[in-house]
């Protein structure tokens, strides 16, 4: 039987609070109506002392807005966003939506062919690159928009709630990328959920070091700024060092994947957490000693939530009350959570709420399987509740690596090493690590090659040429036999158990 949980908004919720999750409608009329109220605060800095008000990024949004418009582009249409972080980048993101346009954010470690199968996927009209190269085909501008017309007036702000906002890829379990459709509303209830949740301010600073192409940079940390009203310090990469003089220089806030949290207990600088108001890590499980290890050493207990593309944030450790490390938490506002029978006597998290993205772009049947007959979204987490009713994500029913919080899908690796001419047949697993929380290993059983040293070294060079770097094998085995299933399925488990 379906399990349903509590939902415990009201322990993510200060006394007296109410919790309007479509506070200003859309993203645009959320951000707008908090530049309006104090247009002199600053919203974005950099380390190199740029400093953007609340006044300035309406302008500088609007203008950009204006260069779509004279670019022939249209509310409606898509455009392709990869560029490292930057004023411009945020700039040109934020213009986008306020002018009615779809963002497709896309990692930039991602290979040309990477790219052009996202491109051939959503169509978009234009794509915003650092390096103009990486799209041939698609007409493309760098994040300052140099490459478009000179501004024209535009309409700005006209967005509706259900319109799309962004279209974000993730594989699942089918290999084949999908196209998460977000509406403005689906992320601005999730904005919301968590500004309240984690009590954030306009007083508060985020001390940003995610990349702006995935949710955790995005959807938490630059669209819960926006909605809050605070300011965020705009970090070019995540850097131990970087990090604490972000904090010593008044950041109120951070947030990170394990992996982060990894290299900052491993360095130095690992103490300047002890000022942060909060400190919340997301994306991939935080080991409950690193989590002990970092409070020990500094008092900062770490708050851990948890999400998905297609959810953006589902359940969080409270602000006020205790954080259990090994555990998400409870549903965020909105959100609600049940357990659902899976193989084996596991329970498979499914949710609902108003941040619950509708479908896949263009994927009806993909987007028929998501979701229950009752219109629950499967999230392919296993989980379990504590007695208080407490979250622990204890497995996962898909097939998904993740690697210091990016996601690899076994099956996309697999499909490119079995593609070479030496194999006879491939598998990958992620295998623990303590730094990365899991890294991708191959098993390979050779062709007619006997010489598995040069075959490592062209294999290494295939995938450099067809998969961003973190989906790249760090470590190779050659095996007799790929174990499978009667039906054909990789037993990854039994790889991984042999090493
Ligand atoms: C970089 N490399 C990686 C990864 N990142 N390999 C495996 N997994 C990774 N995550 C590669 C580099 O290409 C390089 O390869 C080598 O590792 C060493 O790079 P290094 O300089 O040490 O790495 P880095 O540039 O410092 O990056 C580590 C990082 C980064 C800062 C932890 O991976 C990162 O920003 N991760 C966060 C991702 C994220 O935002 N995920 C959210 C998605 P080579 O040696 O071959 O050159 S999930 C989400 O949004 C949901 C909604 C959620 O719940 O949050
Ligand atoms: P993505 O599809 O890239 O958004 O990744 C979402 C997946 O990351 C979830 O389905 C979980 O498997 C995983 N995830 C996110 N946050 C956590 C967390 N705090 N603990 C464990 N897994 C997490």
């Amino acid at each position: 039987m379906t399990a349903a949980v509590a939902p415990h908004w009201s322990a993510h919720l200060a006394p007296g609070v109410d919790a309007d999750l479509s506070l200003g409608a859309t993203l645009p009329g959320a951000w707008t109506a908090r530049w309006a109220a104090d247009p002199g605060a600053e919203v974005i800095a950099t380390p190199s002392g740029r400093s953007v008000t609340a006044a300035e990024l309406e302008q500088l949004t609007a203008a950009a807005a204006g260069r779509y418009a004279a670019a022939g582009l249209a509310p409606g249409d898509r455009i392709m966003v990869s560029a490292g972080p930057s004023v411009e980048l945020v700039v040109a993101y934020l213009a986008a939506l306020r002018y009615g346009l779809t963002v497709v954010p896309v990692n930039t470690a991602y290979t040309p062919v990477e790219l052009a199968n996202l491109a051939a996927d959503s169509h978009p009209v234009l794509a915003v690159l650092d390096d103009v190269d990486r799209a041939p085909g698609i007409p493309s501008t760098t994040p300052d928009l140099a490459g478009l017309p000179a501004p024209q007036a535009a309409p700005v702000d006209r967005v509706q709630p259900a319109d799309p906002a962004l279209i974000v890829y993730t594989s699942g379990t089918t290999g084949r990328p999908k196209g998460a459709v977000l509406t403005h509303a689906n992320l601005l209830a999730s904005a919301h959920a968590v500004r309240l949740a984690w009590r954030w301010t306009p007083e508060d600073r985020l001390a940003l070091s995610l990349p702006l192409f995935h949710i955790h940079g995005l959807g938490v940390g630059l669209h819960g700024t926006l909605v809050a009203g605070g300011s965020l310090l705009l970090l070019p990469r995540f850097e131990p060092s970087a990090v604490a003089s972000a904090i010593e220089g008044g950041c109120t806030l951070f947030f990170g994947v394990p992996t982060m949290y990894h290299r900052l207990a491993e360095s130095p600088q690992l103490t300047a957490l002890r000022r942060l108001r909060l400190a919340v890590s997301g994306s991939a499980p935080l080991p409950a000693e690193l989590h002990d290890a970092v409070r020990e050493r500094t008092g900062q207990q770490i708050l851990e939530r948890y999400g998905m593309t297609e959810t953006i944030m589902l359940v969080s450790n409270p602000y006020d009350g205790p954080r259990r490390p090994g555990t998400v938490g409870l549903p965020l506002p909105g959100v609600s959570v049940r357990l659902a029978p899976g193989a084996g006597g596991t329970t498979e998290i499914e949710v609902a709420g108003p941040n619950v993205f509708g479908g896949y772009l263009d994927r009806p049947e993909a987007t028929a399987e998501a979701f229950t007959a009752d219109g629950w979204f499967r999230t392919g987490d296993l989980g379990v509740l504590d007695d208080d009713g407490y979250l622990r994500i204890s497995g996962r029913a898909k097939e998904l690596i993740i690697t210091g919080g990016y996601n690899v899908y076994p099956r996309e690796v697999e499909e490119t090493l079995r593609a070479h001419p030496g194999v006879a047949d491939a598998a990958v697993a992620g295998v623990p690590s303590t730094e990365w929380g899991e890294t991708v290993v191959a098993y390979v059983v050779p062709g007619d090659v006997v010489d598995t040293s040069q075959l490592e070294r062209e294999l290494t060079e295939w995938c450099a040429a067809r998969l961003a770097p973190y989906k790249r094998p760090r470590g190779w085995r050659w095996i007799d036999v790929v174990p499978r299933n009667a039906l054909g399925k990789v037993l990854r488990h039994e790889l991984s158990q042999g090493g």
